[in-house]
């Protein structure tokens, strides 16, 4: 799968604003951009910290997997993101494994990146992202 570093952490909070400004008057960290993934129904937020990026999740619709994360199981962290060369072959290679995939093909996530997720009951309860560029 050629996995290089963790791209982001995902964290599902109930207001960006709110959450910003935890990440940037505490921890010192600077939200560089704030995108809708209308795909997805949700508004991100990024932080960078050394390769890695911290991305807050809020829901745009009743219906995003993020409004059902958090009416289940309250804010927290919601997914962790693995960089790779080539989501499609991650994806498939997970698939041929046996671990259940949510994405069969990668689709565009946040910042143009080609993104696809594994299913969290297949993968020991946290929901992994793959993405590239
Ligand atoms: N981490 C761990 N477990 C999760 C989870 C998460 N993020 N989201 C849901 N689950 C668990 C639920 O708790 C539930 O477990 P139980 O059956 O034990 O109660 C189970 O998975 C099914 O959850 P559900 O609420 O019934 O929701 P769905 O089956 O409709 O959807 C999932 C679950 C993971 C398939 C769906 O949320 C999904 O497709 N997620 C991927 C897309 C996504 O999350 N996009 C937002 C991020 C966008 C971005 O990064 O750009």
């Amino acid at each position: 799968m050629n996995l290089s570093h963790i791209e982001h952490i995902g964290i599902a909070v109930k207001s960006i604003d709110e959450a910003k400004k935890y990440y940037e008057d505490v921890l010192g960290l600077k939200c560089y951009a704030v995108e809708e993934v209308k795909d997805q129904k949700v508004k991100t937020a990024f932080f960078q910290i050394g390769q890695t990026k911290i991305e807050l999740l809020e829901a745009t619709s009743a219906e995003s997997p993020v409004a059902k994360f958090i009416e289940k199981r309250g804010e927290g962290i919601h997914h962790i993101a693995f960089a790779t060369d080539d989501t499609n072959n991650a994806l498939a290679e997970a698939e041929e494994k046996g671990i259940k995939t949510i994405d069969k093909t990668s689709r565009k996530g946040a910042e143009g990146l080609n993104i696809g997720f594994l299913h969290p009951k297949s993968t020991f309860g946290v929901l992994t992202e793959f993405c590239s560029k």
